[in-house]
């Protein structure tokens, strides 16, 4: 990068850290961006006049509220939630609703600033958005978190609408979740609307909406491999996680005749040397899905698969890596050793899993590495998908939808490598940026002063 450059990005990113105190993750997603904008933000005098990063990086508005809930046995909660309606530029608010005791306004700020990112590179009408609650699901029976989702929905419905901001899913809020919420908002508003998506197939879902980011991340990763010559076919895959992206990215890796030698949750990683066997990654489904068990239970049923405990699965011989879990759970450490023990690829299926130091020494040791807004993309574009057969009161077969998300995951890659080739490499988190960075300043300086 160039000094000027250096020095714009410091200067703007001293300006956004004083705005936004304490938010570590927001100033990280942030940065990653603005490194790979600054160039092109310098050369364009009238997007630097026209602030488009400064207006960028300013979420539209962010709802925080209370939500209070009775446990089974009659006690009082109270959890804090947000929506932050970050960009709605390129159409409605669109992002998922994540449940967990880690979520803050930082981690909510980060993740709806990436989805505006993110949903423009699908080619989509969406604009971004994230929500969430710390709330968390965990031990919690099916009628607490049934209370949980009705009494957030009586404040969220007022803010939301199929025109106007559509969640979704994300960390613990699933299919089961996303019910409680849809039932909620109907007897709320009187009118059924495609106001949330990932819904059962029954209610306006559509097929496929499960399995979309774990499969597209591995057609990500295909087209990544097919770029460098190569295929997945016998391939060493390191995935993190055991939840809806996890499972069908290895699902999807398995149909590909992929090994996939781990998968992890918060207890630890389990390894399976030779590669997990379908019948394997069923148990597992079950386990997660239905049972919500945790992953050690597979070494019972299985003993060639080995639970280790309390350790994350990056210091396995691997080719590819793939985390699936959550933000930043790749750090120095973690990369030194994946690229100690010969990765080449790192397709991420989690939000900024990858933090900053560890996607410096990637690049430094030339592993390929496909950022989350890009490979994990699928599973919002059927979303996408979703809100236009709800539209148009229809429903796609499952062929049809798996036909068109490989067709938009194919047009993403072709998108990063037409904005982040240079020298014959790409860099797919330049190209993915400066793609989706030039498509939503376009849409502000139309707009005029917005
Ligand atoms: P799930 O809740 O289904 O699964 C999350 C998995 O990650 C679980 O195995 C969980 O383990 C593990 N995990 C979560 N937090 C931590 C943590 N702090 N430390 C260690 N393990 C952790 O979520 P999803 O699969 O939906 O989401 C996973 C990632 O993918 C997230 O980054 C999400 O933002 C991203 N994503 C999700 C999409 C979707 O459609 N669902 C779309 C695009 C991206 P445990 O159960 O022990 O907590
Ligand atoms: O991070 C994401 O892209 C999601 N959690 C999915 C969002 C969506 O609206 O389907």
């Amino acid at each position: 990068m160039s000094e000027s450059g250096k020095k714009a990005l410091e200067e703007f990113m001293q300006g956004l850290r004083k705005r936004n105190p304490h938010q570590d993750e927001f100033h990280q997603a942030v940065e990653e961006v603005a490194t790979s904008v600054i160039g092109f933000y310098l050369d364009h005098d009238q997007w630097r006049k026209a602030q488009i990063l400064e207006r960028l990086t300013e979420a539209d508005r962010i709802i925080s509220f209370r939500v209070s809930w009775e446990t089974d046995d009659g006690d009082i909660r109270a959890a804090r939630a947000w929506r932050v309606q970050f960009s709605n530029a390129l159409g409605p608010y669109k992002g998922g609703l994540r449940f967990h005791p880690d979520v803050s306004e930082s981690v909510l700020k980060f993740l709806g600033f990436e989805q505006v990112f993110k949903n423009s590179l699908t080619g989509l009408p969406m604009g971004g958005a994230k929500g969430g609650a710390n709330f968390n699901p965990k031990g919690k029976s099916d009628r607490e978190v049934m209370r949980f989702c009705q009494s957030l929905m009586t404040e969220l419905h007022r803010h939301i609408g199929e025109n106007v901001d559509v969640p979704a899913g994300d960390i613990g809020v699933g299919s089961r979740e996303i019910s409680f919420m849809f039932g909620q908002y109907m007897r709320l508003e009187n009118r059924w609307a495609g106001v949330l998506t990932g819904k059962g197939s029954a209610f306006g879902g559509s097929a496929v909406r499960k399995e979309a980011t774990g499969y597209g991340c591995v057609y990500f990763c295909e087209q990544v491999l097919e770029e460098i010559g190569e295929g997945l076919e016998g391939k060493a895959i390191a995935i993190s996680g055991s939840g809806n992206v996890a499972l069908y990215s290895a699902e999807k890796a398995l149909q590909k005749k992929a090994k996939v030698l781990t998968m992890s949750d918060s207890d630890g990683f389990i390894f399976a040397k030779d590669g997990l066997t379908p019948e394997q990654l069923e148990f597992i489904k079950d386990l997660k899905e239905v049972r919500r068990g945790r992953i050690r239970e597979v070494s019972d049923k299985f003993p060639e698969v080995v639970f280790h405990k309390g350790e994350k699965p990056w210091r396995v011989d691997c080719e590819i890596a793939m985390p699936c879990a959550t933000q930043n759970e790749i750090d120095s450490d973690s990369a030194e050793a994946l690229i100690k023990n010969g990765v080449s690829v790192v397709c991420e299926g989690a939000n900024m899993p990858t933090n900053a130091k560890a996607a410096e020494l990637f690049r430094e040791a030339d592993v390929v590495h496909a950022p989350g807004k890009a490979s994990n993309a699928g599973g919002v574009a059927v979303s996408g998908l979703e809100m236009s057969q709800n539209s148009m009161r229809t429903s796609w077969s499952r062929e049809q939808v798996d036909g068109r998300l490989q067709e938009i995951m194919r047009h993403m890659h072709s998108r990063c490598v037409d904005y982040g080739k240079k020298d014959g490499k790409v860099n797919y988190i330049d190209g993915a940026n400066i793609a989706a960075f030039q498509k939503v300043g376009e849409a502000l300086l139309a707009y005029g002063v917005v």
